[in-house]
């Protein structure tokens, strides 16, 4: 670990050490590494220092039932004191992706940060920001530096957010302390396969519903290498999907055969277009998402839009086929015998 991380923890350490009151905030619509890193800081806080007061914020308009595990000792959205000692931001490029929670952050007496987005604006005095799988991965290798004990219920949630930003690590960023992070919970027993199978091996009816609809939206174009999805109000309601189980149904453009970029353009009532992105073999989808004010990373990533879809067709299209254009050449009949690697 380099002098400058070692020192960004450390003080990460004594900034929660001397403030009473502390605000967790990760981005609105959460998801479950948002959620899942700022309830294991808590509960860790919690577990070590008696005389703290932890808030969690996270703007969303009801808590996905998927998320209610996760939440089922804690409350969200509720502030319990006019201001804060420390805000501590989680799973955000930017404080822009606090929503209406921005305030309490800008508030604040002190602040820091907790993320794995490579454009991440650096925006707290303390930025801990690691290229690597999920915000509950940063996390875990902070508490670990700074020796706290982590209970394997806490090893849960971490693995939570590990395996559901990476799609159980086929897609997002893995590094070596991934696979180091893992080995520990493997050597420490934590229940991996019961997480994997709640979040993975857990579909509804309904949900399975909503994505013969979508498979069905299916459209290729540029000879195959985009595929585009959309699902519609109309589709929840035929599947009496609830909001949330369109989750994951993406991958199943970007698991298709010479596809290399895959979206899913969600629209429910007024509210504003959702297009979700996956890519492989470098196509850098975060590129993408950025031109339409979202973000990600190269190989998942998503943006939101408000208005007719039609008039950003020509500008998308286009960014897609540049993208399609940088792809590697797929292997195929070469994955394991190719002559480059002997
Ligand atoms: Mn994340």
């Amino acid at each position: 670990m380099s002098e400058e991380k070692v020192k960004s923890i450390l003080v990460f350490k004594e900034q929660i050490e001397k403030s009473k009151k502390i605000a967790l905030i990760s981005h609105k619509n959460p998801d479950t590494d948002a959620l899942s890193s700022i309830v294991a800081l808590k509960k860790i806080i919690e577990k070590n220092y008696s005389d703290k007061i932890i808030d969690l914020f996270s703007e969303c308009e009801s808590l996905k039932e998927i998320y209610k595990p996760i939440l089922k000792e804690d409350n969200l959205n509720i502030q319990t004191v006019n201001d804060y000692d420390l805000a501590i931001g989680f799973d955000s490029a930017t404080k822009e992706r606090f929503g209406i929670y921005e305030r309490i952050f800008d508030l604040a007496k002190d602040t820091a940060q907790i993320d794995h987005h490579f454009s991440n604006e650096m925006f707290a005095r303390n930025n801990i920001v690691y290229m690597t799988s999920s915000t509950t991965e940063v996390l875990y290798l902070v508490l670990k530096a700074l020796h706290f004990e982590i209970p394997n219920n806490i090893c849960k949630l971490i693995y939570a957010g590990m395996i559901t930003d990476t799609s159980e690590f086929t897609q997002g960023i893995k590094r070596k302390s991934t696979i180091k992070v893992l080995n520990d919970f493997y050597i420490k027993k934590v229940d991996m396969d019961c997480v994997l199978n709640y979040f993975f091996k857990n579909n509804s009816n309904s949900k399975n519903k909503l994505l013969e609809k979508a498979l069905h939206s299916m459209k290729f174009y540029f000879n195959g290498g985009l595929v585009i999805m959309t699902l519609n109000e109309n589709d929840f309601i035929d599947a009496n999907a609830k909001q949330g189980e369109e989750e994951g149904i993406i991958n199943q453009g970007i698991n298709t055969k010479g596809v290399n970029i895959a979206c899913i353009f969600i629209k429910r009532n007024e509210k504003p277009y959702f297009v979700s992105m996956r890519s492989k073999y470098g196509a850098d989808v975060s590129s993408i998402a950025k031109r339409f004010g979202g973000g990600g990373h190269v190989n998942m990533a998503a943006f939101t839009y408000n208005g007719n879809i039609k008039e950003i067709a020509p500008d998308f299209f286009k960014l897609c086929k540049k993208e399609l254009v940088r792809c590697r050449e797929i292997p195929n009949q070469n994955i394991f015998f190719d002559d480059n690697e002997k």
